[in-house]
C-alpha cells in the first residue's frame, strides 16, 4: 500500500461506522483538455467556488477534490489540469496529478467543448481507454453555445462507442446535471463515508489562500506571466483580531517583477483587495493579506523548485 492507499484506508474504517446500510459512495475524476470546462464543472457540481475558473488554458495545476454528500451517497469528485502534451518537467508533473485522479477513480468523466473542432490528443485517449473503471462517461459541455442545428453533433475525432454514456450540458448554465449525477450514482457500488458529511472539498484554508492570489493574476495579466507564476503561503497565523496570510507570488524573471506591481504598485494592491476579500468570504474571519513578489528563475524547469512547490516530478530516464 502507498501512502494515499493507506490514508484512503484509515478514513474508511472510521468513517464506515456512521454511514448507514445501503450508503454509496465514489469518486469521479473529471478529464479533458484544457478550458473544456473541468473546473467550472466541479463548482457547479458541489455548489461552491472551489476551483479556479478562467477563460486562460491551463488554469487548473492541481487535483482537486469537491464533495457531495447526500443522505443517499457521497461523491467525490476530482477536478484535474487539463491534458496536453507534455513537453516540459512542468506539464508532465500537471499530467501526473492526473494520472493519479485516474486511478482513485470509479467514474470517468471525459469533458469535451462542444464546439471544439481539434480531436482529442492522443495522451488523453490512451489514458481514458487504460483506465480501469466502472463507467466511462462522454460529457460534452458548453451546449449554450451551440446553434439549434448541431444540438446533436458530436465534435470531429471523438468516438462515442468509448463510451458507456454521452451527455450534453452546460456547466456555466447548470443544465443537464441532474441527469448526469444521477448516472453517476447508478454506477457506484455501496461504499463508506470516505469524507464528512460537512466537508465540501480536500483542501486546506492555505490552498484556498495561494489560489485566490493566483486568480486575480490569472484575472488581471496577460501573455505568459499568469504561467511564469507560482502563489505560495508563506505564513499564516490566525490571530484573535485579524489573520495574517503571508502569500509569496514567485516569477520566473526579473522582467516579469514590475508586470505585477503595475505602475505605482496598483495592479499589486488590487490583487491584494480582491484576493483578501475572497479569503475572508471562505474563512468568515478578517485577515490581513501580505503580498509579496520574488524572483525564482525558471522555476518551472527547475526539478528542486518544482520539488519544493508541491509538483512532484518523475524520475529521469536513463
Ligand atoms: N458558454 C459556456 N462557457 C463555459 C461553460 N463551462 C465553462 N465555460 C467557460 O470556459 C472557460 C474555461 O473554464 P474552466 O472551468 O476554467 O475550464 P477547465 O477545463 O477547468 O480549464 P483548465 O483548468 O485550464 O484545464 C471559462 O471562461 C468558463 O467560464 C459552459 O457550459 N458554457
Ligand atoms: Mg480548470
Amino acid at each position: 500500500m502507498n501512502d494515499r492507499e493507506t490514508e484512503k484506508a484509515i478514513m474508511q474504517d472510521q468513517l464506515a461506522a456512521v454511514s448507514p446500510p445501503g450508503f454509496k459512495s465514489g469518486f469521479v475524476a473529471i478529464l479533458g483538455k484544457p478550458n473544456a470546462g473541468k473546473s467550472t464543472l466541479l463548482n457547479a457540481l458541489v455548489g461552491e467556488r472551489l476551483s479556479i475558473v478562467s477563460e486562460k488554458p491551463q488554469t487548473t495545476r492541481d487535483r482537486i477534490a469537491g464533495i457531495l454528500t447526500t443522505e443517499q451517497h457521497q461523491i467525490v469528485f476530482l477536478d484535474t489540469p487539463g491534458i496536453i502534451v507534455p513537453r516540459d518537467k512542468f506539464n508532465e508533473a500537471l499530467v501526473d496529478r492526473v494520472d493519479e485522479a485516474i486511478e482513485d477513480a470509479d467514474v470517468l468523466y471525459h469533458l469535451v467543448d462542444a464546439m471544439d473542432t481539434d480531436p482529442p490528443n492522443e495522451r488523453l485517449r490512451e489514458a481514458l481507454q487504460q483506465a480501469n473503471v466502472r463507467a466511462r462517461f462522454l460529457v460534452l459541455n458548453k451546449i449554450d453555445k451551440l446553434a439549434p442545428k448541431d444540438a446533436e453533433s458530436i465534435p470531429p475525432g471523438v468516438d462515442v462507442r468509448s463510451y458507456d454514456r454521452v451527455f450534453r450540458i452546460s456547466a456555466l448554465l447548470k443544465q443537464g446535471l441532474d441527469e448526469l449525477l444521477s448516472a453517476t450514482v447508478d454506477c457506484l457500488s455501496e461504499g463508506p463515508l470516505y469524507y464528512d458529511p460537512d466537508q465540501l472539498t480536500d483542501r486546506d484554508e492555505r490552498f484556498f489562500a495561494a489560489e485566490a492570489v493566483r486568480e486575480k493574476i490569472f484575472l488581471y495579466t496577460g501573455e505568459e506571466i499568469p504561467y511564469a507564476v507560482f502563489t505560495k503561503v508563506e505564513s499564516f497565523e490566525e490571530r484573535p483580531d485579524k489573520d495574517f496570510i503571508r502569500v509569496v507570488i514567485y516569477v520566473e524573471r526579473e522582467s516579469q517583477k514590475p508586470i505585477i506591481i503595475g505602475k505605482g504598485g496598483q495592479l499589486l494592491k488590487r490583487i491584494g483587495t480582491e484576493a483578501r476579500c475572497d479569503i475572508e468570504k471562505l474563512t468568515g474571519r478578517p485577515t490581513y493579506l501580505e503580498l509579496w513578489v520574488k524572483v525564482r528563475k525558471n522555476w518551472r524547469k527547475n526539478e528542486s523548485d518544482l520539488r519544493n512547490f508541491g509538483f512532484k516530478t518523475r524520475p529521469k530516464k536513463r
